[in-house]
C-alpha cells in the first residue's frame, strides 16, 4: 500500500507528518485520514515525541477531501464511515501540531490545519473553505473552528463565498500564527517545534489542554480548569528543576516527570 503519509523524525522530540500524494493535491481520501489517524494515536502514546509538525509535500497542504471518492456518495454510507472518529485522533493529539501550510488548504485541508494548534503559513499559502462551490458545507469542523479562530462574520464570509484568501490576510484575521517565505517554511516551523520540544512537556501538555478544553467552558469553568492544571504542575520534578535552575542562575534541564 502506498503510504499517503510520511513520518519523519527531523530533530529529537520532533515528529513530522508529510502528507504524501502531491499529484492530487494531497486531497484528503478515506485512506489518507486512515493513516494520518494511526500516526496520531501512536504518536499520542510515544513520550519521547514533544511536538507534531504536520505538512504538505508539493503544492499544496491539502486541497479538501476527495471529491472523486465523494462525489457518489450517499448519505448513510457516509455516516457509516465514520470518518469523526479519525479526525477526533488529531483533535485528541495530547502534544502541540504545527501546522506548515504551503500552497492550497482548502476545505477538508483548511480543516486539517485547523486541527492543529499553531499554523505557520508560506507567503504563497491559500486558505478557504470552498464546499459550499460544490454543493455541501464543511464537514470536519470547517463552520465551528474557522468561527471561533476569526469571529462570525469573516467566517461567514469564507463559507458563503467559498472565495480563497492569501496568508497575509489569514494571518490578519487570526486563522494563521504567522507568515514565513516560500523556500523558509519548513525550517520556521521546525525551530518552532524544536524550541517547544526543549520545554517542561508537562508544563506544555497542560497549557494545550487547557485553552483548548477552556475555549468552549464557561469562564469560571474554564478557570477553574486552569487552576487546577497550574497547581498540579507544582508536583512535576519539572516545575522544581526549572524554578530552582533559575535561581542558581543555570540552564534547567527538563525530564518531563
Ligand atoms: N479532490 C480530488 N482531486 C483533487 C482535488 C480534490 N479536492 N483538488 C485537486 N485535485 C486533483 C485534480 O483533479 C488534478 O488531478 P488530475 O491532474 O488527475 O486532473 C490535480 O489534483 C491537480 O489539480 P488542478 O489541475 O485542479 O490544479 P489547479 O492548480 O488548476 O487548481 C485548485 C488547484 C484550485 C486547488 C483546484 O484543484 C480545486 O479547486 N480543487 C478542489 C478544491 C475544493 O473544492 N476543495 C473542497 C473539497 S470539499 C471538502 O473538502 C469537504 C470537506 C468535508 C469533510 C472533510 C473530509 C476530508
Amino acid at each position: 500500500m502506498d503510504e499517503l503519509v510520511l513520518l519523519e523524525y527531523p530533530a529529537p522530540g520532533v515528529a513530522r507528518l508529510r502528507l504524501n500524494r502531491p499529484q492530487a493535491l494531497n486531497a484528503l481520501n478515506l485512506e489518507m485520514r486512515r493513516q494520518l489517524a494511526r500516526h496520531f494515536h501512536a504518536v499520542a502514546e510515544q513520550r519521547d515525541i514533544r511536538v507534531v509538525v504536520l505538512c504538505g509535500a508539493g503544492r499544496a497542504f491539502a486541497a479538501g477531501a476527495d471529491l472523486a471518492e465523494l462525489a457518489d456518495c450517499g448519505s448513510i454510507e457516509l455516516m457509516q464511515r465514520q470518518v469523526h472518529k479519525l479526525w477526533q485522533a488529531i483533535a485528541d493529539c495530547p502534544q502541540p501540531v504545527i501546522a506548515a501550510v504551503t500552497g492550497y488548504a482548502l476545505g477538508g485541508g483548511c480543516e486539517l490545519a485547523m486541527h492543529a494548534d499553531i499554523i505557520v503559513a508560506a507567503e504563497s499559502a491559500q486558505f478557504g473553505q470552498p464546499e459550499v462551490k460544490v454543493g455541501v458545507m464543511p464537514g470536519a469542523g470547517g463552520t465551528q473552528r474557522l468561527l471561533r479562530a476569526v469571529g462570525k462574520f469573516r467566517a461567514l464570509k469564507l463559507l458563503l463565498t467559498g472565495e480563497r484568501i492569501g496568508a497575509a490576510e489569514a494571518l490578519a484575521m487570526g486563522l494563521v500564527s504567522e507568515v514565513a517565505a516560500d523556500e523558509a517554511l519548513e525550517t520556521r516551523a521546525l525551530e518552532l517545534a524544536m524550541q517547544i520540544a526543549a520545554l517542561p512537556p508537562l508544563a506544555v501538555a497542560q497549557i494545550k489542554e487547557v485553552v483548548l478544553a477552556g475555549a468552549d467552558a464557561p469562564l469560571a469553568t474554564a478557570l477553574m480548569l486552569e487552576r487546577k492544571a497550574y497547581q498540579l504542575l507544582f508536583a512535576s520534578r519539572d516545575q522544581k528543576e526549572g524554578m530552582r535552575a533559575f535561581l542558581e542562575k543555570r540552564a534547567a534541564v527538563f525530564l518531563g516527570e
